[in-house]
């Protein structure tokens, strides 16, 4: 994993913003961001879908990415954010998706956190969920929601962090959302960004923002 988000971050220091407006940086690949930003009217919050291109899909390098677009996987706030969510993303441009959104407990078993640090104050678990089954030596300790096609469809699970490119069940993806106050790359999530200086990953994180506003 710490090869491919290495391989990422130079993508995106890598990266000349064109000036010429409308333009798609090629940092965008690398990130695999599939849409946005698209703004939720209700918190004027801007959010983005991405996924792992042709590679398998990992709730952590998802999370990771988020940060680089100045963000977190989304934290479900709401009954009104979570249906927005869910019908904006969900069969985006007609494919059924497996969405992550920034819920774990990992840091202790069956306390979920935002990775935002937000408290908990709604869930959507599905009838059972969570169960953390032990399907590895982790048991589960991510948050999707389930897809369009499945009876639970709206509604979350706890998975592994890993699903397959070809999960049958839909096209695994995640939902960043960013707020005015996010502060891109944390030191404490990048420790090993910080040798490179923050203040110059950021710099370079802001610009690419800016070069892709309007891209849909
Ligand atoms: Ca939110
Ligand atoms: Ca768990
Ligand atoms: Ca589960």
């Amino acid at each position: 994993m710490k090869r491919s988000l290495i391989s990422v971050l130079f993508a995106v220091l890598a990266t000349q913003v064109p000036a010429n407006a409308g333009a798609v940086p090629a940092a965008l690949d690398a990130l695999h961001v599939i849409a946005g930003p698209i703004t939720n009217p209700a918190n004027a919050h801007d959010y983005y879908l991405i996924d792992a291109g042709e590679n398998d899909f990992d709730w952590r390098d998802a999370e990771q990415k988020a940060i680089l677009l100045g963000g977190h996987l989304a934290s479900i706030n709401d009954a009104a954010e979570n249906e927005w969510v869910y019908s904006t993303f969900s069969n985006f441009a007609g494919i059924d998706r497996t969405l992550a959104i920034g819920l774990t407990d990992t840091a202790l078993e069956n306390h979920f956190q935002w990775s935002t640090g937000e408290p908990v104050t709604f869930t959507a678990w599905g009838a059972g969920e969570p169960n953390n089954l032990e399907v590895g030596p982790e048991g589960q300790d991510y948050a999707f929601f389930f897809q369009p096609t499945t009876t639970l469809r709206g509604t979350w699970d706890d998975a592994g962090p890993i699903f397959e490119a070809n999960f049958y069940l839909g096209k695994p993806a995640g939902v960043v959302e960013v707020t005015a106050s996010a502060i891109p790359l944390p030191p404490a999530l990048w420790p090993g960004v910080a040798t490179l200086g923050i203040a110059w990953v950021a710099r370079a994180v802001t610009s690419l923002r800016r070069g892709i506003k309007g891209y849909v």
